[in-house]
């Protein structure tokens, strides 16, 4: 009976404690919609952290563009409006010129590489480095290597390029990356599949899963696997409200983000041959083997211009340089 007594006390407690500790809540932005690479992120994050805190922290996700485009995600994100986003390195790079070093042509040769060179020291740099703009960089999820495609004819050397109007990310290295290369390239933020319907413009160049998820293949005929820039996403805080946080709760959420990053880029990963499988299916035309060393080549001096000045972007991206040699 005693007890059953102490029990009985021990549940009252329980329960009024619950109720009076209300569940914190993150809201997490991301532009695209369910299915793409930043959401499967999002909703591993959500489920891992809902699982491991008991319920006291919440996750909302924000998905398909419901909050603006990447750059107003991360503006919400600066005013800590928004708790977290996860939000592709392109657009970063307006923040903190750092977001660009990765956004070099070919700087990865492949996916182990770009694991170990961004869970590693010189990832940790762009990291660090966001915290002048406000962000707490937590760690990468990806979207891929980017292929190019359009509607106008197979590209498989940068001569079959010239004056093509490719729609780039709000991204100055990738904007001077096709311009090098002899495109027209148009910033436009995400979505954009009315303007390829439209012809407003010829072609874009994203990783082979949105060409599956957001159907570019009923309105794109030709794809060059050119795999020209290994595009991550900085998945991100607000540094304002993660100063506000104790550190156990930090420690959970770093975890589960890193966790959710590494699930994402395995999953992301394992689908590609199905994707590419599927999109020549549908019956776009691509060209598989195109003569990357002439792209290469051709924006090799990319390294040395306006866009690197700054000291430590220029030490960042020569430490990158050597250490993908
Ligand atoms: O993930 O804007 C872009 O091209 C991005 O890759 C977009 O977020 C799709």
């Amino acid at each position: 009976m005693k007890k059953l007594f102490i029990l009985m006390i021990a549940a009252a407690m329980i329960l009024s404690s619950g109720a009076a500790m209300a569940a914190m809540k993150i809201k997490l932005g991301v532009v695209t919609k369910p299915g793409s690479a930043q959401n499967i992120a999002a909703e591993k994050f959500k489920g891992l952290i809902e699982q491991r805190s008991d319920g006291e922290i919440k996750v909302q996700i924000f998905h398909s563009a419901s909050l603006g485009n990447e750059t107003e995600i991360l503006q919400q994100v600066q005013l800590n409006t928004i708790q977290m986003a996860i939000v592709t390195g392109g657009p970063f790079d307006t923040f903190d010129p750092i977001a660009r070093v990765v956004n070099y042509p070919f700087l990865f040769k492949d996916n182990a590489q770009a694991d170990q060179i961004l869970d590693g020291p010189l990832g940790a740099e762009i990291l660090k480095s966001l915290e002048s703009s406000k962000f707490k960089g937590l760690c990468f999820s990806e979207n891929g290597f980017r292929n190019l495609t359009n509607n106008r004819h197979p590209v498989k050397s940068p001569d079959d390029i010239k004056g093509l109007k490719v729609r780039v990310m709000a991204s100055a290295i990738h904007k001077a990356i096709w311009q090098t290369l002899g495109a027209n390239p148009t910033p436009m933020p995400w979505p954009i599949y009315t303007e390829l319907e439209q012809g407003v413009i010829d072609g874009q160049e994203n990783p082979l899963w949105v060409m599956e998820v957001y159907k570019f293949y009923e309105i794109q005929k030709y794809m060059t696997l050119s795999r020209h820039v290994y595009s991550y996403h900085i998945d991100v805080a607000s540094l304002k409200w993660w100063k506000s946080l104790d550190k156990k709760k930090q420690d959970i959420i770093q975890k589960a983000m890193y966790e959710a990053a590494v699930y994402q880029r395995k999953d992301n990963r394992s689908k590609n041959a199905a994707r590419l499988e599927l999109l020549k299916s549908k019956g776009m035309q691509v060209v598989e083997n195109p003569d990357v060393n002439a792209f290469r080549v051709k924006v090799a001096g990319l390294k040395d211009m306006k866009l690197y000045q700054d000291p430590k972007v220029k030490a960042l991206l020569n430490k990158m340089l050597e250490a993908t040699k």
